[in-house]
C-alpha cells in the first residue's frame, strides 16, 4: 500500500490521555459509585438484566491497582458504520494491554460480530498495530451489522471465546451494538463464563450520549468533514449565484451532525427533525419554509441558497412516520407474504389493503422512487435504511413544484435551479481529528483498564471534553444505565436510548436565534478543512455543540 504524505505524519502522532491514564497502569485505581437505575422501564430490564442490572458508576482516580498487571487475553469487535477514530480505540487498547503486561494479546475479530459468532479472528500485532494508528476507516479488521440474538448465536459467541481463552470482549459500536454488548455480558454472567464484555461510544450520528458518554467518537470528524464540504459549496452557490444546494446529511435518526454543520457553516436553511416532529410539521409545511427563503431571497435578487436536511427527517414528519411504522410492523409480520410479491406495483397493491386509509394514500401518492425507496431491506436491528432514501430530490421537486404555483399566481418572480447532494460516506472514513485521535486512545485505554479491573457489562467513558486532554475524566458506564424499552421490529426489546437533538438545549437555541436572518440575508461562514498542525486554539477545539452544551 502506497502512503500519502499525510499519512506518513500522522503515524507519529503521540495521541493525548487524561493525566490518570498516562502516569504507571499500577497507579490506577477504580472507584465504584453507589447502584444505578436504567433511564426507564426498570422493572422490565430487572428482570432481563439479572447479572448485570444496576451496576454502580465506575471512576479511575489515584491509587493501587494491583489486578492490573495480570495477563490478559482480549479480543475487539468494531460493529456498525465506520466512524473516524476507530483504529485508534484499538491502538489505546492495545498499548493499555501491554503496558499492563507485555504477554497480553490482543485479537481483532473479522468483519463485525459474526467474526465473533464464526470465529474469525486475528492476533494483533505491533506492527500490524503501527500501520493503523491515526489512520480513518475500519479496514484493520473489517465491521458489520451483523445482531447476536438468537440462542445459537449467543451460544457460538461464548463457545468461540472460550476456546480462544478470552478474558473479555470489547465491542465498539452505536447504541444498538452497545445493546448488543450489554446482552452478551448478561448472558456470559448467567451461563457461569467470566468472560467479561466492555463497550465502546462510536457512531458519527452523535446520538450515544447522556450525562457520562459527552459525546461518541467520530462525530467531531465527520462534521468538520462534511462543514469543510458545506462550506466549499457555499462559496460556489455565492459565486456562480444560480443554484440552490439541497445536501441531505448522515445521521440515522437524530439530527446532531446537521444542527452543527448548520452552526458551522450558516446556511439559509436548516431542517431539525426533533422540531419538526414537535411542531408536527407535515410534509408540504416544510416545503412551504424551504419556499418562503426562496421567495425572500429572489425579491433580493439572489437565487441561490443553500438548504441542509437531516437524513433521518422523513421518520419525524408526523405523517410520514406513522407510515414508516404501519410499514415496519407489515414487512416484519407478513414478511412470507410480503417477500412473494413479484413487483412495485403488486406490493402498492397488496400495502394498500394493510395499511391505515391516510398512511395507503400517503404511500401512493409519494413519487414512485421515495416510495420504492421506504420498501428497501431494513437493517438487522429493524431500522429503515434513511441514507438510501432521496430525501433532498422529494424536497427539491416538491419546492419546484410549489414555486412554479407561485409563479403563476404572481407572488414569485425568480429563478429556481435545484442541484442535490448527500455527504455521508465522505465523512465516515476520513483521518480522525486530533480530538478524534486523543479521544478514541483514551477509550481504548479506559476499556483495559475496565477490564483489568475485573469489570464487565461497562461502556468505556472519557469526560470533561471540552477541557485540553490530560484534563479528561475516565472511567466506565454500566450499559444497563443508558436502556428502556422500545417497540422495534414488532415486538418490545431493551435498547439504549438514542440521545436526540434537545429544543431546549443551548446548540438547537443558538442556532434558532440566528436562522431567520440565515434565511434571507447571506451569512455564509467557510470553515475549511480540518487542521491537524499548527496552534491548539485551531487544531485542538472540539465542537460548536460539545462547547454549548457544557458552557
Ligand atoms: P452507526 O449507527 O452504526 O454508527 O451508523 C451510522 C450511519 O453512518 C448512519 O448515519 C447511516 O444512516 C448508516 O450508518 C448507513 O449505514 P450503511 O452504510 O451500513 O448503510
Amino acid at each position: 500500500m502506497e502512503l500519502s504524505a499525510l499519512q506518513k505524519v500522522r503515524y507519529t502522532y503521540k495521541p493525548k490521555l487524561p493525566r490518570i491514564l498516562s502516569g504507571a497502569v499500577t497507579d490506577i485505581a477504580v472507584q465504584l459509585g453507589k447502584p444505578t437505575e436504567s433511564i426507564a422501564d426498570q422493572a422490565a430490564l430487572k428482570a432481563l438484566f439479572k447479572e448485570t442490572y444496576g451496576k454502580p458508576l465506575a471512576t479511575f482516580a489515584p491509587g493501587k491497582n494491583a489486578a492490573i498487571g495480570r495477563k490478559l487475553s482480549v479480543a475487539v469487535i468494531l460493529s456498525g458504520g465506520q466512524a473516524p477514530g476507530g483504529h485508534n480505540v484499538i491502538a489505546g487498547l492495545y498499548d493499555g494491554l501491554k503496558k499492563g503486561n507485555p504477554d497480553s494479546k490482543l485479537i481483532g475479530l473479522k468483519g463485525g460480530p459474526s467474526g465473533l459468532i464464526d470465529n474469525k479472528s486475528v492476533e494483533i500485532t505491533a506492527a500490524m498495530m503501527d500501520a493503523y494508528r491515526n489512520t480513518g476507516g475500519f479496514d484493520m479488521i473489517g465491521s458489520g451489522r451483523t445482531k447476536i440474538e438468537t440462542p445459537e448465536q449467543f451460544a457460538a459467541s461464548l463457545e468461540n471465546a472460550t476456546k480462544l481463552g478470552l478474558d473479555a470482549v470489547v465491542i465498539i459500536g452505536g447504541d444498538d451494538s452497545n445493546t448488543n454488548a450489554a446482552l452478551l455480558a448478561e448472558y456470559f454472567l448467567s451461563k457461569g463464563s467470566k468472560i467479561q464484555v466492555i463497550g465502546c461510544p462510536k457512531t458519527i450520528d452523535g446520538d450515544l450520549k447522556n450525562e457520562h458518554i459527552e459525546i461518541s467518537f467520530g462525530f467531531d470528524t465527520a462534521v468538520k468533514t462534511y462543514s469543510e464540504l458545506i462550506g466549499n459549496i457555499e462559496r460556489d452557490a455565492n459565486s456562480a449565484k444560480k443554484y440552490w444546494h439541497f445536501i441531505k446529511l448522515m445521521g440515522r435518526s437524530a439530527s446532531h451532525i446537521t444542527l452543527e454543520c448548520a452552526l458551522q457553516t450558516q446556511p439559509n436553511i436548516c431542517f431539525i427533525s426533533e422540531e419538526v416532529e414537535a411542531r408536527k410539521l407535515s410534509l408540504g409545511q416544510v416545503v412551504d419554509q424551504i419556499c418562503d427563503a426562496v421567495v425572500k431571497r429572489a425579491d433580493n435578487k439572489e437565487n441561490f441558497g443553500v438548504v441542509l436536511i437531516p437524513e433521518g427527517l422523513v421518520e419525524f414528519i408526523p405523517e410520514m412516520k406513522k407510515l414508516i411504522e404501519e410499514l415496519n410492523d407489515v414487512m416484519a409480520d407478513k414478511e412470507t407474504e410480503f417477500a412473494e410479491l413479484e413487483n412495485f406495483h403488486a406490493q402498492t397493491d397488496w400495502l394498500v389493503t394493510q395499511l391505515s386509509d391516510p398512511s395507503a394514500y400517503l404511500f401512493t401518492s409519494l413519487p414512485a422512487e421515495i416510495a420504492k425507496e421506504l420498501l428497501m431491506d431494513r437493517d438487522p436491528h429493524g431500522n429503515v435504511q434513511v441514507s438510501r432514501i432521496e430525501t433532498e430530490k422529494l424536497l427539491m421537486g416538491m419546492t419546484a413544484g410549489k414555486l412554479k404555483d407561485l409563479k403563476k399566481a404572481g407572488t414569485y418572480k425568480g429563478s429556481f435551479s435545484a442541484l442535490g447532494h448527500f455527504f455521508g460516506y465522505e465523512g465516515r472514513c476520513a483521518f480522525p481529528s486530533n480530538f478524534d485521535a486523543d479521544y478514541c486512545y483514551s477509550l481504548g485505554f479506559s476499556a483495559f483498564v475496565l477490564i483489568a479491573s475485573g469489570l464487565t457489562g461497562y461502556l468505556s467513558s472519557v469526560k470533561n471534553l471540552t477541557a485540553p486532554a490530560d484534563r479528561w475524566v475516565a472511567g466506565g458506564v454500566p450499559l444497563t444505565m443508558m436502556m428502556n424499552m422500545e417497540h422495534r421490529h414488532g415486538s418490545d426489546k431493551p435498547v439504549i436510548k438514542k440521545a436526540l437533538v434537545e429544543l431546549e438545549g443551548k446548540p438547537f437555541k443558538t442556532f434558532a436565534a440566528e436562522r431567520e436572518t440565515w434565511a434571507v440575508t447571506t451569512s455564509f461562514v467557510y470553515p475549511g478543512a480540518i487542521q491537524y498542525y499548527g496552534p491548539a486554539e485551531i487544531c485542538d477545539q472540539p465542537t460548536i455543540t460539545l462547547k454549548l452544551e457544557k458552557s
